[in-house]
């Protein structure tokens, strides 16, 4: 399970409980571990809210996390719309365990999230050049479409790990229809997350754990613990979801069993 608790869009005006500075970030990421999350997506911000890439904030913010606890750290590599890729991709040489690339260019609200190719294609390179496992992140069917453009090319070579997210105002919708078809369009050996966008999460988790997939829920993706209700942490969703899951038979993913099925070696990139 993948925790997103920082995210780059969601302000603290919307979710009081959003964690920006590093002690914050820290605390989050340590009770969300506790609760079942072996993977924790990280965006960054300043004291002021506004979303950085900055590579001292993640570092500020990796040291509070491994201070608490050993989960995975996942660095977002798309920051917040509007950001040049250098900007986007200068904490890589930090070193996590993981990080995402998103396959494509889609709308996103109001904005445009932009990932050209050349984009793409630096990015990948760098997580590269520092050995770090990529998850895949798909918004829309043409981003599958590139995903077999690149492992046709051996830019990337399954298995793989992705992660379906739906919902995005702009992108796939948030439906059992579209998370069945991403599921099967992917090569074979893959795994796959999805992050259900909005009061979607819960029910793409379900449908996820039921179909054999992997969860991400957390502040990035959705706020709200049920309609009118804000969340009071982000483990408050992972408890829920870890409910769900031993209902119908799945545990959570120790660390050592999450670098296993992630392919996530097992000595620390850095
Ligand atoms: N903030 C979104 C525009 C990622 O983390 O890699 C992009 C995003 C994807 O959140
Ligand atoms: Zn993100």
């Amino acid at each position: 399970m993948t925790v997103a608790g920082v995210g780059a869009e969601v302000t603290r005006a919307q979710q009081p409980r959003l964690p920006l500075l590093p002690d914050e970030v820290g605390e989050e990421y340590r009770r969300a571990y506790d609760a079942g999350a072996t993977i924790g997506h990280i965006h960054g911000r300043r004291p002021d809210g506004t979303p950085t890439q900055d590579r001292e904030t993640f570092r500020a913010y990796s040291e509070a996390i491994r201070a608490r606890c050993p989960i995975l750290r996942q660095f977002s590599t798309g920051g917040a719309v509007g950001m040049g890729v250098e900007e986007r991709i200068e904490a890589l040489e930090l070193g996590p365990e993981m990080a995402t690339l998103t396959l494509g260019t889609c709308n996103f609200g109001d904005d445009v999230f932009e990932n050209s190719l050349p984009t793409i294609r630096t990015i990948l390179e760098r997580i590269r050049r520092y050995g770090i496992v990529p998850e895949l992140e798909i918004f829309d069917d043409g981003m599958l479409a590139t995903a077999d453009v690149l492992f046709a090319k051996g830019l990337l070579s399954p298995p793989a790990h992705f992660d379906f997210v739906l919902g995005v105002p702009g992108a796939a919708a948030a439906t059992a229809e579209n998370l069945t078809h991403f599921a099967r369009s992917i090569p074979a050996g893959c795994t796959w997350t999805v992050a259900g966008i909005g009061r979607r999460q819960t029910a793409m988790a379900t449908m996820a754990i039921a179909m054999g997939g992997h969860v991400r829920v957390g502040f990035e993706d959705n706020i709200f613990y049920r309609k009118g209700e804000l969340a009071d942490s982000n483990a408050r969703f992972v408890e829920r979801v870890v409910r769900i899951a031993r209902e119908v038979g799945r545990e959570p993913a120790t660390i050592e069993q999450a670098r296993s099925i992630l392919r996530i070696p097992s000595q620390a990139v850095a």
